[in-house]
């Protein structure tokens, strides 16, 4: 997969990309992250990128002529398709489904803004898909975009060893993970569960499905309500 990210701030990804996974993926030639700077496409002198809002009102606009520009010159940078995501508190809200849509797509581009936001030309004439991860105002698309990038890339064949396979993973089931224990057996006066040392498997799987359960229902009844509706979202 190759990952485009348009960016103000390309040295903010630097730090989570070189580490753990998203080092391995790349190390091992299974994603190409490339960034551009918006900025580089400034066309004045000061290199300006933002401006005042029409009508009034606080803050700075990212202007569209430099998205425009920077994009245009990032699409043809390679020939595969691309999904192009624009990262925005409007979009649709991020979840382990979208994630798993994003992992089949052989190009991604991502688009991080700063300021009050995008001018609302950029949202209709790039025909992006917009993804918030959240109902929470960030300072910037940059940390959204590497959400996606971590929940995307874990996913694709290869990044993840056999042992930890995304299969079980809390939310691919519709469900909070099961708990777990590592030694020692007994810890602070707390034992661990006498099923999970029986090593009877059909058994202690009888017992993860419920626990798992209990959780989601105890926890996040939300998960179990929308569990059909996900369902056939996913399906239509
Ligand atoms: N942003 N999910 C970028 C967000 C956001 C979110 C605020 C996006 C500022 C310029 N992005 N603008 N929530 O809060 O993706």
């Amino acid at each position: 997969m190759r990952i485009d990210i348009l960016t103000l701030f390309p040295q903010m990804f630097e730090s989570p990309l070189s580490h753990s996974i998203l080092k391995r993926a790349q190390d091992k030639g299974l994603i190409d992250i490339v960034f551009t700077n918006i900025r580089d496409f400034a066309t004045d002198n000061y290199k300006k990128v933002d401006d005042k809002p029409y009508g009034g009102g606080p803050g700075m606009v990212m202007m569209p002529q430099p998205v425009f520009d920077c994009f245009e010159y990032v699409e043809k940078l390679s020939p595969e398709k691309s999904k192009v995501i624009l990262l925005t508190p409007q979009g649709r809200k991020f979840d382990q489904a979208k994630a798993v849509e994003l992992s089949k797509e052989s190009r991604l581009i991502l688009i991080a803004g700063r300021y009050e936001g995008f001018d609302e030309r950029i949202r209709i004439g790039l025909g992006a898909e917009q993804i918030s991860i959240g109902d929470y105002v960030l300072s910037g698309g940059e940390l959204a975009a590497m959400i996606i990038i971590d929940a995307v890339v874990r996913l694709l064949a290869g990044v993840l060893g056999d042992e930890d396979s995304p299969k079980d993973d809390s939310f691919s089931a519709g469900l909070l993970e099961y708990p777990q224990y590592t030694r020692p057996e007994v810890f602070r006066g707390m034992r661990v569960p006498d099923i999970l040392l029986s090593g009877d498997h059909g058994k202690i799987a009888q017992w993860r499905r419920r626990q798992a359960l209990e959780r989601t229902k105890k926890y996040r009844p939300d998960l179990l309500k929308n569990k059909n509706t996900n369902q056939r979202q996913k399906k239509g």
